[in-house]
């Protein structure tokens, strides 16, 4: 059985990378619905549609756990896919909590990079309000990021000069964390870090996906028996054409030099 990761497009591969690395002996199926990328400025009720199409293709590919490797995706459906699946279903949040912890040791403030329709939702907001007591969080959508990513483009050249422009109405050296609350920002960690002091942390939820998963799938004695293989879709369509997989086994190995 394998364990599904879906995503809007390639931001997955940021979590699915992070568990290969925990859990190796695993088969993966990766599912990015490149057919309706990018969800982050999309009504929610339409991403929430989408989500439960995938879904509903996932549930039949007989596999042991899926993974909504996408923080608005997890936001708009994740409660309302618990609902309806038995298999163990695990999101992606902004690492909010932990971003906190760092910066008001440092007494410096939060900066949570994510989609607009993540930042708009109750269940960001619920999460900032449980824990955000002396008001230190700010939250920047970069929808740039997700065009440059699904376009295979990270070239500093243009990565920078997009975020200077985006980043230019903030004090950057406020900031004692970034959050990468999108799965495709972890692509451009670098850049990001370019433009912050050298002691800003810049962090993301994957490794937290990760260990869930391992932990869930030790508790189910269900670890394990797979070779590392991945298989990829594009919107319930198995890719097959090497170029396409030669751009998703490129994007993992920048992921492997970015780590
Ligand atoms: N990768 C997705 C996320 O983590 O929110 C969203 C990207 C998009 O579709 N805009």
């Amino acid at each position: 059985m394998k364990i599904a990761f879906f995503d809007s497009g390639i931001g997955g591969l940021t979590v699915l990378h992070q568990a290969m690395k925990i859990l190796p002996n695993e088969d993966y199926l990766f599912y990015a619905d490149t057919a309706h990328v990018p969800y982050g400025e999309k009504p929610k009720e339409m991403v929430k549609k989408y989500v439960l199409e995938a879904a509903d293709f996932l549930a039949a590919q007989d596999i042991k756990a899926l993974v909504v490797a996408c923080n608005t995706a997890t936001s708009i459906a994740i409660e309302d896919l618990r609902k309806i699946y038995s298999f163990p279903i695990l999101g992606i949040e902004p690492a909010v909590k932990p971003a906190i912890q760092q910066s008001e040791k440092k007494r410096k403030k939060v900066l949570v990079l994510a989609t607009r329709l993540t930042l708009k939702e109750e269940k960001y907001h619920h999460l900032v309000e449980c824990i955000d007591k002396y008001d230190i969080v700010d939250g920047l959508p970069l929808p740039g990021l997700v065009t440059l990513a699904e376009q295979y483009n990270f070239h500093e050249d243009q990565v920078v000069p997009y975020l200077k422009e985006q980043l230019m109405p903030f004090d950057l050296n406020q900031y004692g964390t970034v959050v990468l609350g999108c799965t495709h920002f972890p692509f451009f960690k670098d850049s990001v870090k370019k433009l912050f002091p050298d002691e800003t942390d810049i962090i993301d939820g994957s490794i937290g996906t990760a260990n869930n998963l391992k932990r869930i799938l030790r508790e189910r004695g269900q670890i394990g028996g797979g070779t590392g293989a991945i298989t990829f879709y594009q919107s319930s369509v198995e890719v097959k054409d090497p170029e396409t997989l030669g751009h998703y086994h490129e994007a993992l190995d920048r992921l492997d030099a970015l780590n």
